[in-house]
């Protein structure tokens, strides 16, 4: 059995938290747009449309293939809980594992509101084309979601004893809740500076992540391309704190 995971080669995005999780449990997984190129994504992804099974809308998308058979799975999401599953690296309970795919779903929305923070108007428009309203939206976001999330996860992470959601070992959780933080240490560092003392279990949640092994080795290797202005979490000095 073996995955091949699709998504935008030229960006983290929403791919980076997939890669991360299957990074920090030692799931192999080929890469398969940085092998090739985005126009491998989009022949890749049309093939699946034409083939009348169910496609991916967008990526990033997960195929596993096991001999002639192969299952493909999208949304960032669905893909962390699936691979959860499928590797036994649940919590053993299953109220806490729905708990953990509900965070896991908040984290997504974060994702949705950071994006929308440089393209409030639309994605099909430039920045510069939106930037009077992203100013607007950013404000709002570093003023008022970015505590209410934090608040949220803040409480979450205290349900347990340890650096993790769960007790006993990192899950999918914790791996996105480094992602989003380091993304929005990028976008909005000034913001996030003045944020950082209210929440001592995000930041040691997300410095727990960064040593496991499997990320630690990840984030040294030129497989982790740095943030740019094209991914999800951008910086624009201009809509970061004063
Ligand atoms: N909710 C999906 C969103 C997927 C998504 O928006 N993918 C982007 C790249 S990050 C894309 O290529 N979207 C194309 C589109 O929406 O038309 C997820 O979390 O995976």
């Amino acid at each position: 059995m073996s995955y091949d995971l699709w998504y935008w080669p030229g960006i983290q995005g929403r791919g980076e938290f997939v890669r991360l999780f299957m990074e920090a449990a030692g799931i192999p997984y080929r890469d398969r747009a940085r092998q090739g190129d985005a126009q491998a994504l989009v022949e890749d992804m049309e093939a699946r449309e034409k083939s009348g099974a169910f496609a991916p809308y967008a990526p990033p998308y997960l195929v596993a293939k096991d001999g002639a058979d192969e299952f493909a799975i999208a949304q960032a999401a669905h893909i962390l809980a699936w691979l959860t599953d499928r590797h036994d690296l649940g919590s053993g309970d299953p109220q806490t594992d729905l708990h953990l795919i509900q965070l896991q779903l908040t984290i997504t929305d974060v994702v949705a509101e950071a994006h929308d923070t440089h393209h409030p108007l639309g994605g099909g428009l430039y920045y510069e084309d939106q930037k009077h309203a992203a100013a607007t939206r950013a404000k709002g976001f570093r003023e008022d979601r970015i505590p209410k999330y934090f608040d949220h996860f803040e409480a979450a992470l205290g349900v347990n004893p340890g650096a993790f959601f769960r007790a006993d070992r990192f899950g999918h959780v914790d791996t996105s809740l480094f992602q989003l933080v380091e993304g929005l240490r990028y976008a909005f560092p000034r913001r996030m500076a003045e944020l950082a003392a209210d929440y001592p279990r995000i930041c040691a949640c997300r410095d727990e992540v960064a040593e496991l092994p499997g990320i630690a080795a990840y984030l040294n290797s030129d497989r982790r391309i740095p943030f740019n202005e094209d991914g999800i979490f951008r910086h624009y000095p201009e809509l970061d704190a004063p």
